[in-house]
């Protein structure tokens, strides 16, 4: 098997270019990856050969012909409904293979097809699914009977948004800010909060003015299913919150929304409209950077061959 990683905004993207049988679709994919393939995300995932915070991209053929390729996103807990950092990084890794070229290129994922516009320069644009806001202003009390506020917002994930509540949205607090995010995650599962038809909120998005020196409109810092935080400002998240700014009349369609991240690096936004609908279009720019290439060894004598398994 062979894979080629990269870093969109500092988060990973391990994608499996070559060498693993898939079935036809991103659905069949994701089912193949679920029920019947568990290794093979332990196996690019976990420690020795991963960590937390990488992101694996399993390509398919796609179901629909006029995608270039499917994808299916998968993380050190399971497969991801969708993954924009990840689009970005799948992107210039098929250019970087000479399978692609600049221009517009459809991606179909378990949850909808993406477009993604390659730019000469290499920056990549990806126009997500209908995104929207679920539910506005919602209460969970945290076990020590802090009140937390937020919205419920699909991007291609479900997303628990929260302003200015918590720690200080600062680097040297990502501890301090994984624990709180896990402990609203925790308590909005304790009280069967969820998202439309009992969507799991998996991703916990903080958000507050930028520190000094980031220019940007926002800084956020994203907990993923798990308990990585996302090194880029998440792409879904970004478009989770385009849908509340959208929704709030906060933001008017085509202006530009410049989310920072916990690092400090940025996804420019914006959306669309969809006619008679309250959803929206998220358009999210990004770059992603190629930082190797490797012939994956499976040794039948190495006892953690698939990963050491998660506790
Ligand atoms: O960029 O959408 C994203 C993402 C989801 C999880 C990690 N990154």
């Amino acid at each position: 098997m062979k894979i080629i990683d990269s870093h969109t905004g500092g988060e990973p993207t391990r994608t499996i270019v070559s060498g693993l049988e898939t079935p036809r679709g991103a659905v069949a994919t994701r089912d193949f990856l679920e029920k019947e393939a568990d290794w093979i995300r332990t196996t690019l995932i976990n420690e020795p050969r991963g960590f937390d915070a990488v992101v694996g991209a399993c390509l398919c053929e796609p179901e629909d012909s006029t995608c270039v390729t499917g994808v299916v996103f998968f993380n050190n807990l399971s497969c991801l409904h969708s993954c924009l950092h990840g689009t970005i990084g799948i992107v210039e890794t098929l250019a970087h293979l000479g399978r692609i070229e600049p221009g517009e290129h459809r991606i179909e994922t378990p949850v909808g097809v993406v477009t993604a516009l390659l730019a000469e320069d290499h920056s990549i644009t990806v126009k997500n699914i209908p995104s929207y806001r679920f539910a506005e202003q919602v209460e969970v009390t945290l076990p020590d009977g802090q009140i937390i506020t937020g919205d419920i917002s699909w991007g291609g994930n479900w997303f628990f948004l929260i302003s200015n509540q918590g720690p200080e949205i600062k680097a040297e607090n990502i501890a301090a800010l994984t624990e709180f995010t896990r402990t609203v995650r925790d308590s909005l599962h304790a009280r069967n909060i969820t998202g439309e038809d009992s969507g799991e909120i998996d991703h916990i998005e903080c958000f507050a003015p930028p520190q000094p020196g980031i220019e940007a409109d926002s800084q956020n810092f994203v907990l993923c299913p798990g308990s990585a935080y996302d090194r880029s400002p998440c792409g879904t998240g970004t478009s989770a919150k385009l849908a509340c700014l959208a929704a709030s009349g906060e933001l008017a369609e085509g202006d530009n929304w410049r989310q920072a991240s916990i690092i400090g690096s940025v996804f420019e936004g914006s959306f669309e409209s969809i006619p008679d609908s309250d959803k929206v279009i998220p358009i999210v720019t990004g770059r992603a950077f190629i930082t190797g290439e490797t012939t994956v060894v499976i040794h039948p004598d190495d006892p953690f061959k698939h990963g050491i398994p998660t506790p």
